[in-house]
């Protein structure tokens, strides 16, 4: 199992947070989505999962809710 910590731009709200969840939590291998939201700041995001997940996937799935990947924390 590997958990991955990243930082993103853009949360405000708890909507922002389920908005997420809901793109990452059915990328292939994801076990679990952990958000500690920080408003008008960078809010950590960690993913469990069975096997490392491609950069672009995440930051994709990050877009897709509207938000932006800003920089991986533990890779
Ligand atoms: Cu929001």
């Amino acid at each position: 199992m590997v958990s991955t910590t990243y930082l993103v731009k853009g949360m405000t709200c708890s909507h922002c947070v389920s908005g997420l969840t809901q793109e990452l939590t059915p990328l292939t291998g994801v076990t679990g989505v952990n958000i500690d939201l920080v408003p008008e700041g960078l809010s950590k995001v960690t993913i469990t999962s069975t096997s490392r997940l491609d950069l672009s996937t995440v930051q994709a799935a990050v877009e897709e809710a509207g938000q932006e990947l800003d920089s991986v924390v533990s890779p």
